[in-house]
């Protein structure tokens, strides 16, 4: 496990954390306010409008307070032109009892997206955490057996894709699979590797593809790009991409995770060039959930404790950007939550938080502006200079 990243969670914990922030069994309804809150009325300053003159998607995950809140809808609405479910279309929400499903929270969501005229990225289909407790059980006291477990996966694939199928822009199919080793690989004992075996993601891929033949399917990891100082994890990405290609499964992209962490090391231009290798696959590079955490005083204030975090923190969001603008097969860069009150950050490490580009107040932090000012740079260019005298030779 890499240490630097996350802390070791359990099936309960993960549970726990999803509850405490109030994500399961709260989905709401979308306000008719937060509906369409900003269309047709965009500020062209916002990270959208911005962004969109270069082509390039500028996103945020979205849990329910995001669109429960007026405030929060309205900067969801206006400054992000695509959304990524954080919890609503995993399987432990949509199916938490089998054969029991709940997509209230998902269809919050793309009725949110429809009414502000935002893609979505679904997010995830196969992965070792969030699964519901049937699933997990069966596995673990054996009345879920291989060829079972291969068939609810189809089946989950097929019920969620088709649901949405049309809808939804990128779709997250396998998400973290890759070891924190170096050497680094596809981790044997992941919960779907060992239990469903080794050709899982393959399957995943086309079972995806052919439930929505129109939706891009990546494949999403942390510590992917420019973020670990061997790249171990960049190579593992890599190879498994190029295999899977190789085998003429329907894979078109490559999902940045993007979690950095100020007290460790991490290289921009390594992540440029790792997002070049990517696209010399001839796939797709999204950034796909973007945060910078560092100390901070309290999970609700959220103030660095260093006053030069001030300036690591928007820093690393802004070259994570710059890095992406480089490249026409980013095609999307997505933070994961927009304001720190909604960040999974504090729940998760402790003594840490400040990483995203919202205050706790929703007044805009530095990283947001760095980003605008970079945004705005790539969009419009900088003016020529102003005429002066010369001297004459
Ligand atoms: O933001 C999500 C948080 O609300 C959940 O409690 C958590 C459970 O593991 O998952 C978070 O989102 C994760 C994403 O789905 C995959 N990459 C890591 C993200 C942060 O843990």
């Amino acid at each position: 496990m890499d240490v630097r990243r996350r802390s070791v969670l359990t099936a309960a914990g993960a549970a726990g954390a999803v509850g405490a922030a109030g994500v399961l069994g709260s989905a709401g309804t979308a306000s008719a306010a937060a509906l369409g809150a900003s269309h047709g009325h965009r500020d062209p300053n916002s990270l959208r409008e911005l962004a969109e003159k270069v082509g390039l998607r500028i996103g945020t995950a979205i849990i329910p307070q995001d669109i429960n809140t007026p405030a929060w809808a309205a900067v969801a609405a206006s400054q992000f032109s695509v959304v990524t479910p954080g919890n609503e279309m995993k399987w432990q929400v949509v199916e938490p009892t089998q054969g029991v499903f709940d997509w209230s929270g998902a269809d919050n969501l793309v009725a949110f997206a429809k009414a502000n005229d935002q893609l979505i990225r679904g997010h995830t289909f196969c992965w070792h955490n969030q699964l519901p407790n049937f699933l997990t059980t069966g596995v673990a006291n054996g009345s879920i057996n291989q060829t079972q477990l291969l068939d609810l996966l189809e089946a989950h694939i097929f019920t969620e894709a088709g649901r949405y199928r049309g809808k939804i822009w990128q779709w997250d199919v396998c998400n973290e699979f890759l070891t924190d080793s170096n050497p680094s690989g596809v981790n044997p004992n992941d919960f779907w590797i060992k239990n469903a075996g080794p050709d899982v993601i393959e399957r995943a891929f086309r079972w995806a593809h052919q439930a929505d033949p129109h939706a891009l399917l990546f494949y999403n990891d942390y510590n992917i790009g420019g973020e670990d100082g061997s790249n171990a994890k960049f190579q593992a990405a890599f190879n498994l991409a190029q295999g899977l290609l190789e085998k003429g499964v329907p894979i078109h992209g490559i999902g940045i995770q993007g979690h950095l962490d100020t007290q460790f090391g991490w290289s921009p231009q390594r992540l440029s060039d790792d997002i070049g290798k990517y696209a010399s696959l001839g796939l797709k590079v999204a950034i796909t959930e973007a945060d910078a955490r560092t100390f901070v005083n309290n999970p609700t204030d959220q103030v660095p404790t260093n006053g030069l975090e001030n300036f690591a923190q928007p820093f690393e969001m802004d070259e994570m950007l710059k890095a992406s603008l480089a490249h026409p097969e980013l095609i999307s860069f997505t933070v994961w939550g927009f304001t720190d009150a909604d960040s999974w950050v504090p729940g998760f490490f402790t003594g840490e938080g400040f990483a995203t580009i919202y205050d706790v107040n929703l007044n805009p932090k530095q990283a947001y502006l760095s980003m605008q000012s970079t945004l705005k740079l790539a969009a419009l260019g900088a003016p020529h200079r102003v005429r002066t005298r010369t001297p004459h030779p």
